[in-house]
């Protein structure tokens, strides 16, 4: 038998289905054996539940932080405004402001000037009970303006989580380029070990100099910790979701 004597027919009469009903299915003939392709909508039905249930699991959580940077009081009516969301702990110096954008309302924007590559970055220290041994999922929108040549691919923007544990330190993040972009959203994956002792957010620049903007910043729970290793996943490029990653 070969593939060759696989004939698609069509024209066999119409396949009265349980689920949708007076819906034609083909028929597949085999040599001198003949099948439908599916036995049933519910087969197919439930198939597709399942593979949306699947590709659920690896791309949604529970949401544990999100910041808008929005204003909250009264006070932030204005033009412009510089407090910190409550538990973030801005670095020292110039350059971080809760600016308002064009196009996303306030977000924080970080800047260091052309010519002095720095580090500049606020940090939020994420309870380590509520995210030990779990998978989380940390995702921002983030627009980019004369960020100049990171010095290691590590460098310059910076969405990160500084995870520390008993003799070891992780950094998880997605490696960011330089340049000019519009907004864009960022995200990846950490595991978080059982023995964690502090976990941060950092957002921010990193050796380098030009304007970052950051917005809708979110931490998902995705669970607890499915496998040991890798014990760091990021995505390897912008905007694929949660399918393709790419151990750093
Ligand atoms: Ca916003």
């Amino acid at each position: 038998m070969t593939w060759k004597k696989i004939v698609l027919n069509f024209s066999r009469g119409p396949v009265i289905l349980p689920v949708l009903g007076g819906i034609k299915l083909p028929r597949a003939t085999v040599g001198h054996r003949e099948f439908r392709l599916c036995r049933s909508w519910s087969f197919v039905v439930v198939v597709a539940v399942l593979v949306l249930w699947a590709c659920r699991g690896l791309d949604a959580g529970e949401v544990l932080f999100r910041w808008d940077f929005e204003p909250q009081g009264v006070d932030s009516v204005g033009e412009r405004i510089s407090t910190m969301p409550d538990g973030f702990q801005p670095g020292q110096g110039d350059g971080l402001e809760i600016a308002k954008t064009a196009d996303r309302g306030w977000a924080l924007h970080v800047s260091i000037p052309a010519g002095a590559p720095g580090h500049r970055n606020i940090r939020y220290m994420i309870p380590a009970d509520r995210v030990r041994g779990k998978r989380l999922k940390v995702s921002a929108n983030i627009k980019a303006q004369g960020i100049s040549q990171p010095p290691n691919p590590w460098n310059g923007i910076k969405c990160m989580l500084q995870i520390v544990s008993p003799g070891e330190t992780q950094w998880p993040q997605q490696n960011m380029p330089g340049g000019d972009f519009d907004w864009r959203r960022a995200s990846f994956l950490a595991v978080i070990p059982d023995d964690v002792e502090r976990v941060f957010l950092i957002l921010g620049l990193e050796n380098v100099s030009g304007d970052a903007w950051f917005d809708d910043v979110v931490i998902e729970d995705l669970g607890a910790e499915r496998y040991r290793q890798p014990r760091q996943v990021s995505l390897s490029s912008w905007d694929i979701g949660c399918r393709d990653y790419a151990v750093q």
